[in-house]
């Protein structure tokens, strides 16, 4: 590993994907988000799988992964609540509030972030902002409400365009697609994902406020930063 003043965007996210260990409590289920980050932190955890129950996982590319290393996942029905939830973020702001999806896995990572008591953001501090939306904002929707989405998100200033992935739009693990907004700056998280979450069509807007990270594991160049 380099020094710390030298490390790569990857080895920071293996820093941080190693530090998450530190909240997760033997003997329970931890809930687990999705992206290249928190792979690190499945990998991880791979090291304590004895000491734990299993998973709760936001996406079948987590629960694959976490399966190919022996960690036995749980349906988020089967628990009532988690003690921890760990994932990515896109962005994040200072007090905690994120933009998420570009992973595609928005709507499950919001659904188990609402079952955890802790959610603990594990970041490069490439994702730390101070207004958030310079990252194109996702947003899950069913298809055929796509077009007048996008109109209402032109009339706040934002150019939506379908995610697209071989040359047909994304159908992500809940058979919807997804909209990636610019030209946002979203002063207000809070009101501005109550608001777009109650747009007919809209599945799940990428804003995580009212499921704000309480700890963010920041990969700095220092090392590891725990913002509260
Ligand atoms: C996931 O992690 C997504 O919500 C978010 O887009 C992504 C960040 O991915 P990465 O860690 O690969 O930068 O939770």
């Amino acid at each position: 590993m380099s020094t710390p003043s030298t490390l790569t965007q990857d080895e920071l996210k293996t820093l941080v994907g190693q530090a998450a260990l530190q909240y997760v409590t033997p003997g329970e289920i931890v809930g687990v988000g999705t992206g290249s980050t928190v792979n690190k932190f499945i990998d991880a955890l791979a090291s304590m799988k004895d000491q734990i129950r299993g998973a709760v996982s936001s996406s079948v590319a987590s629960t694959e992964r976490l399966r190919a290393l022996g960690i036995p996942v749980f349906d988020a029905n089967e628990v009532e609540a988690l003690s921890v939830y760990i994932d990515g973020a896109d962005e994040i702001d200072s007090r905690g509030h994120m933009v998420k999806g570009g992973g595609a896995a928005l709507t499950r990572e919001k659904i188990v972030a609402a079952l955890a008591r802790t959610f603990v953001c594990i970041a490069d501090e490439s994702k730390r902002v101070d207004v958030l939306g310079r990252f194109p904002l996702p947003v899950e929707v069913i298809p055929m409400a796509a077009a007048q989405i996008a109109r209402r998100f032109a009339a706040l200033g934002g150019t939506a365009t379908v995610r697209m992935r071989e040359g047909a739009p994304l159908v992500t693990d809940n058979g919807q697609h997804i909209l990636d907004v610019t030209g946002l700056q979203i002063t207000d998280p809070l009101a501005f994902e109550s608001d777009v979450s109650q747009w007919p069509g809209v599945v799940t807007v990428g804003v995580f406020a009212h499921q704000k990270a309480s700890v963010c594991l920041l990969g700095t160049a220092q090392g590891v930063q725990t913002l509260r």
